[in-house]
């Protein structure tokens, strides 16, 4: 396939200042009328040929300036449209394309969900509706009119402002929108069907009333109302984080079921997978709602990252994805608890991020090459994005951080910007040089620092000895140094902060360390008693660290650190250093023992009544299989892995089976539900513990009555999960399982969960449940939520039954992943990333693993999309 390159970017000779739409919808024949208002750039020679982008499509006319356009002036294929003498001036180009929405199973461009039309046009999904400049570059400003049977479609609905609308006769009708706002193609969007509204209203900042409308599937409104609040609570934020006012007069969002991602962020028109919508306490976890809430906001902020200011190209892809990222980030810390946000944030970081970075996928934050665009929807570009925007923050400070920001929408509203243009508005705003820093775009790889040590007592001297090395990527085998801000603490006794007299060896600014060479020799004065050092607080840069720290420190550390992240961080490095030898001692053929101060710690961080719910929750639960094996980095045996595992939970259980099971039993139910973050903390804490106490004697009938006795979904699905997972083909499991699957056999949502459970049973016996679950009436391989609750949990969430050391797991992959892939690449290939990390697997499964890659790369007429990352994952 063909490669797209960075530095091959130019401007199209083209523009297209207006775009009016027609639609006349029916399911295998919706007939699109576009006519487009086309502009010679200036300067661009007049013989220039017009080249339009289509993908599929059948043409049946053109018309130029209302002429009949001749077979000879044009070159017509399904994916591109030449007009090959363009008239010198301005003209209007008439383009008519039919299509068949309902045969549209890859969810990209105009296709039917539960006999709703809907559209999905990013990245590339606007040439499937119509040729065009199908470039984010080419801004227009668009008028749609929608027309359907009314019975059909009593609702139509796209971008912008409501405009005309009325009666056709026959039966059919129309409505008409304009959006004011020039947008990319890839923005827009239309949705025409039979939904029930939930409507509301939001004043903005400066006192304009906006109608919002969420619209779901008829009898499910009343699953709207967290989603609706979520987004009024994002627009009021967007307006005192960041000072940005909502634009257009109405704000619409759609839930569908068929969704390639979890929503769009179309103007005015957000299209979202129902799954971040639809919520109740019945149906919908804590995770459920928080995801909601994020979602919510990270769609409705990218109407001013990433609509208002969009991209110049696919390349930079991070200027609107890291962006609203790090805003949903933070939206998310102010309306919950900042330390619990921030140690979740890390730890998906470093579990689908850190991955991609050390793997065969790795690229940069803003890649140079592509050749799907689609499979860049990555961790690198959201999640890595986003810290290096919290970065510029860090080294900023918050002050100059929002100068730049108000700066950037002050200079680029209305464009369609670089990178470059975003570090320059932080370089005006705070007089700063970040050219060494904007490597953190443009070089790959998961930076490791490696720290000493020294405490001269005489010379009351502290001393820290820092490195930096970036590993190679592919096609970057050498690296530059980068400027990473390291922000640490000296910790003295009780937990108090060890002053300093003066710094030298790297620049020291309000607790940062800013590392901009090889080594570092930084040296504290006047540090009379030995500190403890925290470092990487509240995780300031995307590093690993190796350190040379005593177990003593990094007791203290978990005690008494008073940043929260680093403290739980702390606790968190003893409990993988733990797993880690505990895989070794089983390798050796050995039981593992475990050190009683780590059991006790656990104990004791349970039980602190000074930390919340959340927190406690979150440093209890172990590092995962995958984050073990992650640390661990070659020669992985998920098996022994597991099995260290099982054996420290087990022994912080037995040592704190009094103090959980009382903690356990007072964090009893509370009379009324509420998704408050403090609630869902305690009962995080509660179902946390539930997992410990599961594994002690007695364990199944507790678990059974939690399930029996839950009275929302949070503590129902945890119930369930300890049962299948911790109690697998008991008679406790197998009667949870069912009971689960009866009462929601008819909610597909819920019953994806019950999916997910299943999928993540460690194991090798689980591959052959999940291929039997392939056939339940409540599976379909057509939609996406079911794909990947069902084969992405149980690829990518479970290493003992995926890893399985015969390779079955892999040969089913491989099948279901070109069985998808049929209908929909887009989803096969997020799928196939599942085997990105083969060459840390011990050699046996490594070579079976192997052969799974090559038996996909070997299909017959492989899509686009899964060819790149097999090619890359193999390469
Ligand atoms: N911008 C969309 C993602 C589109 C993915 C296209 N393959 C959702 C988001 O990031 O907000
Ligand atoms: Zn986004």
């Amino acid at each position: 396939g063909q490669v797209f390159k960075l530095e091959d970017y130019r401007p199209n000779d083209y523009l297209i200042p207006q775009t009016n739409l027609t639609f006349r919808l029916s399911p295998e024949a919706t007939v699109v009328t576009a006519t487009l208002t086309v502009q010679r750039r200036d300067g661009v020679a007049a013989a220039a040929p017009l080249v339009l982008d289509g993908d599929g499509l059948t043409l049946k006319r053109v018309k130029i300036d209302g002429k009949k356009a001749k077979p000879a002036d044009l070159l017509v294929t399904p994916d591109q449209l030449t007009i090959l003498k363009p008239p010198a001036r301005r003209f209007q180009l008439l383009i008519e394309t039919e299509l068949a929405p309902a045969g549209n199973e890859a969810l990209m461009g105009l296709y039917r969900s539960s006999n709703v039309y809907c559209t999905q046009c990013e990245a590339e999904g606007f040439r499937r509706i119509t040729y065009f400049l199908d470039r984010p570059d080419i801004l227009s400003v668009y008028t749609v009119r929608i027309e359907a049977l009314r019975e059909e479609a009593p609702l139509l609905l796209s971008n912008g402002n409501p405009g005309d609308k009325g009666d056709m006769g026959d039966g059919w009708h129309y409505a008409v929108w304009h959006d004011p706002f020039p947008k990319p193609s890839y923005l827009f969007a239309l949705v025409a069907g039979n939904l029930g509204e939930v409507a509301d209203s939001f004043v903005t900042m400066s006192g304009r009333k906006v109608e919002l409308g969420i619209y779901v599937e008829r009898g499910k409104e009343k699953l709207a109302g967290y989603a609706m609040d979520a987004l009024k609570r994002s627009m009021r934020w967007d307006e005192e984080a960041f000072g940005r006012e909502y634009d257009l007069d109405v704000f619409n969002i759609v839930a569908v079921s068929d969704f390639n991602m979890g929503a769009m962020e179309n103007k005015g028109l957000n299209i979202f997978n129902d799954k971040y919508v639809l919520a109740d306490e019945e149906t919908a976890t804590d995770a459920d709602f928080a995801n909601i809430e994020a979602i919510i906001a990270h769609e409705y902020f990218h109407n001013w990252t990433g609509n208002r200011i969009t991209c110049r190209d696919w390349f930079q892809l991070c200027l609107k994805e890291g962006l609203t990222v790090f805003r949903d980030h933070e939206f998310s810390a102010d309306q919950r608890s900042r330390a619990v946000k921030r140690i979740a944030e890390v730890r998906t970081l470093r579990a689908h991020q850190f991955p991609e970075d050390q793997g065969p996928l790795a690229h940069p934050v803003r890649p140079r090459r592509y050749r799907e665009i689609n499979n860049f929807y990555t961790a690198t570009v959201y999640e890595k994005g986003s810290e290096v925007v919290r970065m510029i923050r860090t080294i900023l400070g918050a002050d100059a951080f929002r100068g730049g920001m108000d700066l950037y929408f002050e200079r680029h509203d209305g464009e369609a910007a670089t990178i470059e243009d975003f570090i320059k508005v932080f370089e005006d705003a705070s007089g700063r040089d970040l050219s060494q820093f904007a490597l953190w775009y443009h070089q790959a790889g998961t930076p490791n620092l490696t720290v000493s040590s020294t405490h001269n007592a005489a010379a009351q001297e502290f001393t820290l000895e820092i490195e930096q090395s970036v590993p190679p990527t592919p096609s970057e085998s050498r690296k530059r140094l980068m400027h990473i801000p390291l922000a640490f603490g000296l910790i003295g006794a009780g937990g108090k902060p060890v002053a300093f007299s003066s710094v030298e060896g790297a620049s020291v600014e309000n607790g940062v360390i800013h590392l901009r060479k090889r080594r570092h020799m930084v040296r504290f004065s006047g540090v009379t008693e030995r500190p403890a050092v925290s470092l990487n607080r509240g995780f300031s840069a995307p590093v690993t660290l190796s350190v040379e720290q005593r177990a003593d420190d990094q007791f203290f550390l978990a005690r008494h650190d008073s940043d929260a992240f680093s403290r739980w961080q702390a606790f968190n490095t003893l409990l993988t250093d733990a797993l880690i030898a505990a895989f070794r001692e089983f390798l050796g053929g050995k039981q593992p023992v475990f050190a009683t101060r780590l059991t006790e710690l656990a104990g004791s961080i349970a039980g602190d009544e000074t930390l919340e719910p959340a927190y406690r929750a979150l440093a209890l639960s172990l590092p995962g299989d995958a984050d073990i094996a992650r640390e661990i980095g070659k020669n992985i045996d998920p098996d022994a892995i597991h099995a260290g595992r099982q054996a420290l939970a087990l022994a912080i259980a037995t040592a704190n089976a009094e103090a959980f099971s009382g903690l356990y039993h007072r964090l009893a139910n509370e009379a009324a539900f509420s998704p408050d973050a403090a609630s869902a903390g305690r009962r995080a804490l509660r179902n946390t513990l539930l997992d410990y106490l599961s594994l002690l004697p007695g364990g199944a009938a507790l678990a059974a009555k939690h399930f029996q006795s839950a009275t929302n979904m949070t503590d129902r699905a945890a119930a369930l999960a300890v049962l299948a997972h911790r109690h697998h083909a008991s008679p406790e499991a197998n009667k949870a399982l069912a009971a689960f699957e009866k009462t929601y056999s008819s909610d597909p949502l819920v019953m994806d969960k019950w999916f997910q459970i299943q999928a993540s049973v460690p194991g090798p016996q689980t591959v052959e449940t999940v291929r039997a679950l392939t056939r339940h009436p409540a599976f379909s391989m057509a939609n996406p939520n079911r794909v990947r609750s069902l084969i992405g949990t149980f690829s990518s969430a479970n290493q003992t039954g995926f890893h399985r050391a015969d390779g079955d797991g892999y040969r089913f992959f491989a099948q279901t992943v070109l069985e998808v892939e049929k209908r929909n690449p887009q989803v096969a290939a997020r799928l196939a990333t599942a085997l990105r990390s083969w060459r840390s697997l011990e050699p046996g499964r490594q070579a079976k693993a192997r052969e799974a890659l090559l038996s996909i790369a070997n299909a017959e007429n492989l899509s686009a999309d899964l060819r790149d990352i097999v090619e890359r994952t193999l390469a």
